[in-house]
This record gives structure tokens, sequence and C-alpha cells, in this order.
């Protein structure tokens, strides 16, 4: 059993990716410290440790660094390998997890980004690409997790559902943020999969304040001043 100073995540409250490595921790029961980040204004401790990316998350496990979420919740997994685990045993059944998680990470990130730094006409032509992202994604899960996601499977979250849930589940923080009324019945699926994450305590205790993700979301895309 570890000890709680041990281990200590670097974050910054709002984002999503620190959420994941949160989500992780707390589902497998470790005792963890956070050090809240400041980004606009980042501690030599985060440019230490990750002086490659100098971005949150970094796990500090005893006198190991470890920086990018998705890495970080492998490591976390194959550290403590008490149950639940996040990825399947199975080597193919992991290398579907892991290729859906490398698409949101590629394809929904940057979509969503894009929506948030346009107006007008592009940003209709970006909501659209975000809604064509995410029927490929809706497609590629029912396709490869016939049997329904790790979620709804095992009733306990898996690699997925954190990846896509840390960032996904916020999705009424960021429409609301854009003042987008977004058709989430172009998506059913994604879209009640995101709901019943959220309806999860694990979930619910690790995702940031609603009222709180709209206004630093507002704030960071200066959303307020766009006409
Ligand atoms: N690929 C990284 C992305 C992490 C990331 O983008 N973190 C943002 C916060 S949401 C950050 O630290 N940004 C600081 C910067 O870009 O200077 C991961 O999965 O950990």
């Amino acid at each position: 059993m570890e000890k709680k100073s041990d281990i200590k995540l670097l974050r910054s409250w709002f984002s999503c990716y620190c959420t994941r490595v949160e989500l992780a921790l707390k589902l497998k029961g470790i005792s963890y410290v956070c050090i809240e980040e400041d980004l606009g204004n980042k501690s030599d401790l985060l440019l230490k440790h990750n002086y490659v990316h100098q971005k949150v998350p970094v796990l500090l496990h005893n006198e190991k660094t470890i920086a990018e979420s998705l890495i970080i919740l492998e490591y976390i997994d194959e550290c403590w390998t008490n149950t639940p685990k996040l990825l399947p045993d199975d080597p193919y059944e992991r290398s579907k997890a892991r290729f859906w998680a490398n698409y949101f990470d590629q394809k929904y990130m940057a979509s969503l980004i894009k929506i948030f730094v346009s107006k007008d006409k592009e940003q209709e032509k970006a909501i659209e690409e975000f809604s064509e992202i995410l029927e490929v994604f809706e497609q590629g899960i029912s396709r490869d997790f016939p049997q329904g996601t790790p979620f709804n499977s095992h009733n306990s979250l898996g690699f997925l559902d954190i990846v896509v849930g840390s960032a996904g589940c916020n999705y009424k923080a960021f429409f609301e943020a854009l003042r987008v009324d977004y058709p989430v019945e172009k998506n059913p699926n994604y879209f009640s999969w995101m709901d019943s994450l959220r309806e999860g305590p694990l979930m619910k205790d690790t995702l940031p304040p609603h009222d709180k993700l709209v206004a630093k979301i507002k704030e960071k895309f200066n959303l307020e001043n766009k006409s």
C-alpha cells in the first residue's frame, strides 16, 4: 500500500486530461496529493518534470515522473494490478480501446477547439465537422464493442469511459459557454453514453463544477466578448 505522499498529481482543475488521471486513481483506491498548477505562470516543478511539453497532468510516483494522460493511465493500470482493471486482458480488445482513445484525442479534441476559436460561418462548419467526427466515433464504438462500452458491460469505468467521459461528460458546459444549441439527437448513442457516465458517483465527484467550468471556458476563449 502506497503512502499518500508518495503520489502527487500536478494538475489544473479544469483540465479533462487531469480528470482522467484522477478518475483512474480514485477508481483504484490510490491516495494522492494534488498540486494545482497555474498554467499562466507555470511552476518550476512542472517545468522540471515535464520540460518537453510543459503541460499537465504529470504524475510523480516516488522519484518517478510520468507525463501524458494516456500514458499515465496505462502506467497506473500496470502498477496497481488490483481490480478493477482499466484495460482489458485481451490484446486485441486492448488495441481497440487504444485506437478509439487515440481517435478521440486526435479528432474530437481538435474539432472541439476549432468550435471554440471560430465564429459565424466558420463556426457552423466546425460544428458540422464535429458532428461527423462523432458519427464515425459512434459507429466505430458500436462495431468494435458490440456488447456495449466497458462501462455498460461491467458497470465500472474502463479506459475508454475515462478517456472519453472526462471531456465528453462536460458537453452541456461546452455548449452553454459557446451559446450553441447543438442537436444532440444527431449523435444519440454518444450523448446517451455521456449522460449515463455523468450519473456515476465517481464521475460526479471528479468532474469540475458546471458553472465554474462554463465561466472558465468563457474566460479562456474570450467568449463573452465574441459577437
Ligand atoms: N496530450 C496531453 C495534453 C495535455 C494538455 O493539453 N494539457 C493542457 C491543459 S488542458 C496544458 O497543460 N496546457 C498548457 C499549455 O499548453 O501551455 C495529455 O494527454 O496529457
